[in-house]
């Protein structure tokens, strides 16, 4: 490294001490606290996003977001090149640097990383672009990451403003294969393929049980202003979208609002209520990276929740279909016969109940931890990968292979058999494939595809909440002395450290032997509980189901008491 590159790095890192005490990690999902002891960590995510593009030579990203946490917290997160989240080798160095002590310090990680990796400081000039979401701290915090990417020399910062998460990741991935990578092209490209598989659909549809209108709750923050957007660029007859807690009303982030509320608490967000009864209504997190369904209650405090299990559920019954209508015929022109791998990924927090619905429709299972880099990763060795977590983030990847395959036989048939079913099935699948976000999940576009699905289908969201029954599910937070004190295995299913908890779980549960001897009953039937380190907040959490909402309740107060008596309270 030049003399030049060594005292721009030093010069700026002296701006940036890191605050003692705070020793962060990159987590599920990027750093995540509160906003106030960020400054230091943001400048050094900079430093990394620039190292990662000097990298891979290709245009990086870095989100200035804390997604569905607290107003007061924020975060960061860096994009791939291909859209997806930073490569997790990467991870301890992003550790490292934000844990470097002083700058003579960051100097030499940075020194000993850039030859390990075998990174070139040549000065030719790279791109990083940063986008942030709504919160007050943003704007400081995006300085940060400016001064954090121009101390490498030849790294340019591109502000693209207040974005959703996955339209930053989205346009990560166009700028590294198309010249129409900004935020008004990921609009077009969303409302044109919606257009074009409701053009589709329409044609087929038997009936869309009068749901033409869907209110969203926009959690009062970045996704409800572009759904805004997206609408007046949809300009739809029949479907009415409604925004609510756009932000523009004056509500607070998060509060009270928000997929992470509906989903947590299954009631109602602010501003919703018994005028909705019978309205198809959803909710976006945050960033816009989640998205859940749910059905005011008429007499009940509770909603019906449709989740992201049941939105996976939807695709998976979707694409199935699709496929074997395309495959119902011979393919007479080639006697070509793709054999299409599907494959879903959940993680430990999917209802049991969905999980044996999806493997009763014949599709492989997999389960990954939590965090959407590692189910994003496991689905793209499928040809088409269908990943959902129950808390509403997913996409479906589609393989390059199969897309060819697709696109091919589309062209065939429009030879020998225009306008068939067969064509459309095809035509509905690639429609579907530049609809759906295939760098991270995306709540705008997740929405787009349920609401195309459930007018072809001709189904209600009542339907559709009726494919499966969930089994009775609760969670909690546990504010605890260290969270990292916990480690898990089996895709967290399993405490492996300290050992005692897991026994002690186990016992709770009725996993071994603990029966009710009297009646010789489990003590929770279909009994499930996991308890896990947050990467987002720092609490643990609590999973638990069961076959009663009162048995799944009582098993999840049980166990976070457990988690309370082997971690030590928190202060809170
Ligand atoms: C992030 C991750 C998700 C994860 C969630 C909660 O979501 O992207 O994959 O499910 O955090 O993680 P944890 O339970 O570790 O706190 P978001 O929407 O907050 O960015």
């Amino acid at each position: 490294m030049e003399e030049a590159q060594r005292s721009l790095l030093l010069s700026s890192a002296v701006r940036f001490p890191p605050l003692e005490g705070a020793r962060l990690s990159y987590g599920t999902a990027g750093f995540r606290t509160d906003a106030s002891l960020l400054r230091s960590t943001v400048f050094r995510a900079g430093i990394l996003a620039a190292l990662r593009a000097l990298k891979t030579r290709s245009v990086i990203g870095l989100v200035i977001t804390a997604s569905h946490n607290k107003v007061s917290d924020n975060g960061v997160k860096i994009a791939d090149p291909t859209g997806e989240m930073l490569s997790q080798d990467w991870e301890p160095f992003a550790d490292s640097l934000a844990a470097a002590p002083s700058p003579d310090h960051l100097l030499k990680g940075i020194i000993e990383f850039a030859e390990f990796e075998k990174i070139e400081f040549d000065g030719r000039k790279v791109e990083v672009l940063i986008g942030r979401d709504t919160r007050p701290s943003g704007q400081s915090l995006l300085e940060a990451a400016k001064l954090g990417i121009g101390s490498i020399i030849g790294a340019v910062a591109v502000d693209v403003g207040i974005l959703t998460t996955p339209q930053l990741h989205w346009m990560v991935r166009a700028s590294n294969c198309s010249t129409q990578a900004s935020e008004f092209d990921y609009f077009e490209q969303l409302s044109r393929s919606f257009r074009c598989l409701m053009d589709l659909i329409l044609g087929g549809s038997e009936s869309n049980e009068g749901n033409d209108k869907v209110v969203v709750d926009g959690a009062n923050g970045v996704g409800g202003e572009k759904l805004l957007v997206l609408k007046e660029m949809l300009n739809l007859k029949d479907l009415e979208i409604e925004v609510r807690n756009s932000g523009r009303e004056g509500g607070v982030l998060n509060e009270g609002v928000g997929a992470d509320f509906v989903q947590k608490e299954k009631v109602v967000p602010s501003g919703f209520g018994p005028q909705d009864v019978g309205i198809r209504c959803a909710s976006l997190d945050g960033d816009a990276d989640r998205l859940v369904y749910f059905t005011a209650p008429s007499s009940s405090s509770k909603i019906e929740l449709v989740d992201g299990d049941k939105i996976l559920s939807l695709f998976a019954v979707f694409i199935k279909e699709e496929l074997s209508i395309l495959n119902k015929e011979p393919d007479a022109s080639t006697g070509d016969d793709y054999q299409c791998r599907i494959g879903v990924v959940q993680t430990a927090y999917a209802n049991g109940a969905s999980t044996d619905y999806l493997k009763r429709l014949g599709l492989e299972v997999f389960f990954t931890p939590t965090g959407v880099k590692y189910l994003h990763q496991k689905a793209t060795q499928y040809d088409i990968g269908i990943y959902f977590e129950a808390n509403g983030h997913g996409t479906i990847l589609f393989s390059e292979p199969f897309l060819r395959w697709l696109d091919a036989k589309n062209n065939e048939l429009s030879s020998v058999a225009k306008g068939s079913e067969q064509q459309k099935a095809a035509l509905r699948l690639l429609a579907v494939s530049k609809l759906i976000n295939p760098a991270v999940g995306d709540a705008l576009s997740g929405m787009l595809l349920v609401e195309a699905i459930l007018r072809h289908k001709g189904w209600s969201i009542h339907r559709w909440s009726e494919l499966y029954h969930d089994l009775p599910s609760k969670q909690l937070k546990v504010k605890v002395v260290d969270r990292t004190a916990v480690v898990t295995a089996n895709a967290e299913t399993e405490v492996v450290k300290p050992p005692s908890i897991q026994e002690a779980i186990n016992a709770e549960t009725g996993t071994f032997a603990a029966y009710d001897t009297c009646c010789l009953k489990a003590k929770y039937p279909q009994g499930r509980c996991f308890i896990r380190p947050s990467g987002t907040e720092d609490v643990i959490r609590v999973y638990a189901e069961a076959s009663t909402q009162d048995a799944a309740d009582s098993l999840a107060n049980s166990v976070a008491k457990l988690v309370d008596k082997f971690l030590g309270h928190g202060s809170s």
